[in-house]
């Protein structure tokens, strides 16, 4: 063969195999080689690296430095034994040669926390990574890593880090048949593979690493509408052989669990919370669980919701059901997450149920119970008020629960930066202990002072190759962690250094895709429920606009209009004290602030109030006119989010921008089938024109109800 052959073909190799390399499977762990200036600092400032203890956690952390040292420099770091110039030393307090520098500041340090510093030594500068546990030095080490990954200075380091939250949870509602509940990236990881364990190994090594670099310490490895089972012998053989390959990576395994379980799986007469026999077999089953895996995390459980079986079904209460599990995981350290997602069919306002239903228990429960609250008093809408528990659930652990999955946000095609809608929530005033009770606060200990402190988010992994279908929306599993870790990080800070570690440095790329990240939430709230809307998708897949869908379950005279309640006297649901009255759940002031349309948030009226189409909003305009522009200019912000990620071909690897290009593409077309959907419909209540300056629909409204969604596609 002809040499330019032969380098034709090994071009094209490497071609092919550059490709297979992005193809988003490595996540933000890519290592890439850094630029020669960049990568200099840190050859400069490490060349040696010495593991103080010897368990796994540590050579976990060890492995991890070195593999992507050698990545982002092209260097190794060759083994120290003693430490000199330019020693990576990590470790815990515990360990000799961390002890015998003496460090201060690491007294009171949280058993997850950790210090990075940059010491003298003789002959120079060497870096500490140092933790309470082996975990923290798990963690520092990604910090460092993470450090070098986004080009930040590490030759005079004094970083202190703790974690926010005790508990920092994904929780996959994957099912043991392979699917997943509002999953969009695929069948599940973890169950009814095609693959073996074996097989599979290395997948679930990058998801160990992953999560650990996010300091994500917990994983519920199937759906809350739990099968029995998981709890079969059969199931936690599988459960520990995750526990065993994640252990190294400080993730625990948690298991959601049916609350039916003694009966269907155990052949007891039933599963009432007070039957002696009940309470048994549920110690019975932790011993046998805690016997195979002797750090597993707990349960979460979903009773008495949606139709799950619960407490309620033998006339029991929440209380009585979380603490007889609590009782049974007890002398296992194991918790009870407990879920306050509930909502009846005839309940004339489904925002109040789970305050109304949770209240009463507050500081009822066994110190090993928390409630687990979802974000917004509805369900992940694009935008919703904080749910009214936080801050007044002030005797018993609450956490919050997140969705990273995008549900309500366009599954996997759209892209949802979600960082920003969770610190909306997080940063958000309760008011419950004065000015500055923020949900963050209520939740992660420091108003309250409860002990158990958790947050979950609701996962968006599949097995597609790049984990989440949408590459950019890795972005959420990255910001979920970080968030979890410190909710005081900002969401642009924290694009900034996930667009670093996942695509290059090119500050021009950094900063368009930041900006694109950063206004993507509120487009998306503008193209599906501007001002405080809330629920106007299709029913069952949640996808597409459906404003005229019925709510099975909702009063008949209220149908299709449950949430929106259009009509021609106005939109929006009252939940004034002339109305619902869910202000009333909120603190003063901040009930008074929502409960007065001129002084409630415009981003969340009609959320709390029915105005008239002719109400005159702060800026002058209607209501109507408002909410028209607001929809209109949703889908401007989906066609600059189209043409800016063109202008950047050529900026990142061909694989990755085609993929991306082509979301951005099906964004667009679907924030104008949102926007004409819900104009045109509203239209037919208001009667009012579109203003004149703006473009005409390009569908028609009959067109649009007939559209059938392709279920089969997207759920
Ligand atoms: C709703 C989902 C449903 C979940 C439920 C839950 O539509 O699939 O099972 O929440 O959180 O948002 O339990």
């Amino acid at each position: 063969m002809k040499k330019s052959k032969i380098g034709c073909i090994l071009g094209l190799l490497w071609i092919a195999l550059a490709a297979q390399a992005e193809s988003g499977a490595d996540l933000w762990l890519r290592y890439q080689a850094l630029p020669e200036a960049t990568a200099q600092q840190y050859t400069q400032a490490l060349k040696t690296i010495l593991i103080a203890g010897s368990d796994e956690l540590q050579q976990a952390a060890g492995n991890e430095v070195q593999k992507g040292f050698r990545g982002l420099t092209g260097q190794n770091l060759s083994a120290a034994r003693r430490i000199g110039d330019g020693t990576l030393v990590i470790g815990t307090t515990e360990d000799r040669v961390i002890a015998d520098l003496k460090l201060d500041g690491l007294d009171d340090l949280d058993e997850e926390g950790y210090v990075l510093r940059t010491v003298a030594v003789r002959g120079g500068k060497a870096t500490v990574v140092v933790g309470t546990t082996s975990a923290g030095a798990l963690y520092g080490s990604f910090d460092l890593l993470r450090r070098m990954q986004s080009g930040a200075a590490i030759d005079a380091l004094d970083v202190r880090e703790e974690p926010a939250f005790r508990l920092r949870l994904l929780n996959h509602w994957d099912n043991l048949n392979g699917s997943v509940e509002r999953g969009y990236a695929g069948h599940s990881i973890f169950w009814n593979r095609e693959e073996s364990f074996e097989e599979l190994k290395a997948h679930y090594l990058t998801y160990a690493r992953a999560n650990a670099s996010v300091g994500i310490n917990g994983t519920v490895l199937n759906n809350v509408n739990a099968s029995p089972e998981v709890l079969s012998a059969d199931y936690l053989q599988q459960v520990r052989q995750f526990a065993d390959l994640f252990r190294p990576y400080n993730l625990k395994v948690y298991l959601s669990v049916n609350f039916a379980s003694p009966a269907v799986l155990g052949g007891l007469e039933n599963s009432d919370p007070m039957n002696e026999e009940v309470q048994q077999w549920w110690k019975d089953k932790a011993d046998e669980i805690y016997s195979m895996i002797p750090d597993f995390g707990g349960f979460l459980v979903k009773a008495n919701s949606e139709g799950q079986p619960g407490p309620m079904d033998y006339g029991r209460t929440h209380q009585d059901g979380a603490n007889m599990l609590a009782r049974a995981l007890q002398s296992h350290n194991g918790v009870v997450m407990w879920r306050a997602f509930v909502y009846e069919p005839d309940n004339d306002d489904r925002a109040k149920q789970a305050y109304m239903e949770f209240m009463p228990f507050d500081g009822k429960f066994e110190d090993n119970v928390v409630v687990q609250v979802k974000n917004g008093p509805i369900d992940f809408q694009p935008r919703e008020p904080f749910s009214p528990l936080f801050g007044a659930m002030q005797k018993s652990p609450v956490m919050l629960e997140f969705q990273i999955t995008q549900e309500y946000l366009g599954h996997s095609t759209h892209l949802a930066y979600l960082s920003t809608l969770w610190k909306e929530v997080l940063d958000a005033d309760t008011w419950a202990k004065g000015p500055g009770s923020t949900v963050a606060k209520a939740t992660d200990g420091s108003l309250f002072g409860q002990k158990l402190t958790a947050i979950a988010g609701v996962a968006n992994i599949g097995r597609v190759e790049n984990w989440t279908s949408h590459h950019l929306i890795q972005s959420n599993w990255y910001a979920f962690g970080r968030l979890a870790w410190d909710h005081q990080l900002s969401s642009d800070g924290i694009a900034n250094e996930w667009i670093k570690m996942t695509f290059n440095h090119d500050p021009s790329f950094v900063s368009t895709l930041s900006d694109l990240m950063m206004r993507s939430r509120e487009a998306v709230v503008d193209y599906m429920t501007p001002l405080g809307l809330h629920h106007l998708m299709g029913w069952d897949h949640h996808y597409g606009p459906e404003p005229w869908t019925d709510h099975e379950w909702a009063r008949e005279d209220w149908l299709p209009r449950y949430y929106h309640r259009a009509s021609e006297d106005g939109i929006g649901f009252d939940r004034s004290s002339s109305g619902s009255d869910a202000v009333s759940q909120y603190f003063s002031p901040l009930k008074e602030i929502y409960n007065n349309p001129a002084t409630c948030p415009e981003n969340l009226l009609l959320w709390f109030h029915h105005l008239p189409w002719d109400y005159r909003l702060q800026n002058g305009h209607t209501l109507w006119d408002a909410l028209v522009y607001r929809y209109y200019h949703g889908v401007e912000e989906a066609r600059y989010f189209q043409q800016a990620w063109d202008r950047l071909e050529g900026s990142i690897d061909e694989p990755r921008f085609r993929d991306i290009q082509y979301t951005f593409k099906v964004q667009t077309r679907e924030a104008i089938w949102w926007r004409d959907a819900l104009v045109l419909y509203f239209q037919t209540y208001s009667g009012l024109p579109i203003p004149a300056e703006l473009e005409r629909p390009i569908h028609d409204l009959d067109e649009l109800k007939e559209l059938q969604f392709d279920k089969k596609h997207h759920n």
